[in-house]
């Protein structure tokens, strides 16, 4: 991580603990928000007008919180509007770094070799984890935003004045219980997954496995009056959040996280709502099974050899 801007020690996935050896994820600091006409939004300050041309974006599409925001990106039509880089999926001994790995990009800001470099650039004093996704600003060359759950929110609306996309992924009559379950979601299954394959005790591992099963039983169930998405007929955020999680499930945290009560293919509703999602326009271009494999089998704390497994070959 980096302490006072400088990087200090080699990449842990463990980010800190509690007494029990629960996994507990860093929470993020740069909460500034892009606006249509650059008044501050609900945290940060102002200035980040929305512009086409003007934000850049970086992921990992290993990463289910930058995969959300590049699925919001593809569903608003912003693609066009902001650039995207793609770190390597496999983390190195600095954390994520750019180029030499099929389908991942070099740094075409900044020419960085670490995704670290980035946040020492916006602030040359801080300390904490190098996490995507970044969102970045080319016009005050500093970092915006590093919180997923903010970015997705800010591009559903920021630029549809300038797209005309009026797709809204969280319509106010259901915001509430859009808030609602997405707490849920995070904590029993997005971050759950993560707590089940970083647990350093067996009391910790087991709570959130049967956790991430409850919670999967809970949404087969939900899913069973043949509604589309979890709201219904409209497409959320949450559905974005289910989303990313489902589709690394049987490639990465069945195995490597040893969520292994069954596989997601074992869930019929839960599948055929993942392939609906996976089939809208653009989302497939978000969901890359290779570095997902490549990536988390890379986190040496957990596969000391480094053997990537072969299968699933397709979701
Ligand atoms: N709160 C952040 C979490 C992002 C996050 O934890 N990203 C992980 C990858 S999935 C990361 O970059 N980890 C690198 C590290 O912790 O060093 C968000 O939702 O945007």
């Amino acid at each position: 991580m980096l302490i006072n801007g400088r990087w200090t020690e080699d990449w842990q996935p463990v980010q800190s603990q509690d007494d029990e050896g629960r996994f507990i994820r860093q929470t993020s600091s740069f909460r500034h928000w892009i606006t249509p006409d650059g008044a501050p939004g609900p945290t940060g300050k102002g200035g980040f007008k929305a512009e086409a041309g003007r934000y850049h974006l970086y992921v990992a599409y290993i990463c289910p919180w930058a995969s959300r925001v590049l699925m919001t990106l593809k569903l608003k039509g912003l693609d066009k509007l902001i650039s995207v880089s793609v770190v390597d999926p496999r983390l190195s001994n600095q954390g994520w770094q750019f180029g030499g790995y099929p389908g991942a990009t070099e740094d075409s800001l900044h020419g960085a070799r670490f995704l670290h470099q980035l946040y020492s650039r916006a602030d040359s004093q801080y300390t904490g984890r190098a996490t995507v996704p970044v969102l970045w600003d080319t016009r005050t060359d500093t970092l915006v935003n590093n919180e997923s759950a903010d970015i997705v929110r800010m591009l559903g609306s920021a630029f549809d004045h300038l797209t005309g996309n009026s797709l809204n992924l969280y319509p106010q009559p259901l915001a509430g219980e859009i808030d609602a379950l997405s707490t849920q979601l995070y904590t029993e299954l997005n971050n759950g997954v993560y707590q089940a394959g970083f647990a350093s005790s067996q009391l910790a591992y087991e709570e959130a496995y049967h956790r991430v099963f409850a919670m999967l039983d809970q949404l087969e169930t939900r899913l069973e009056d043949g509604r589309p998405y979890l709201f219904g007929d409209t497409l959320t955020e949450s559905d974005l959040r289910l989303f990313v999680t489902l589709v690394r499930f049987d490639a990465a945290y069945y195995g490597l996280f040893k969520c292994n009560r069954n596989t997601l293919s074992a869930m019929p509703r839960l599948r055929h709502y993942l392939r609906r999602i996976l089939a809208l326009e653009g989302v497939a271009d978000t969901v890359n099974l290779d570095h997902i494999k490549a990536g988390y089998y890379s986190v040496k704390a957990l596969n000391p050899g480094g053997i990537v497994p072969l299968g699933p070959h397709s979701l």
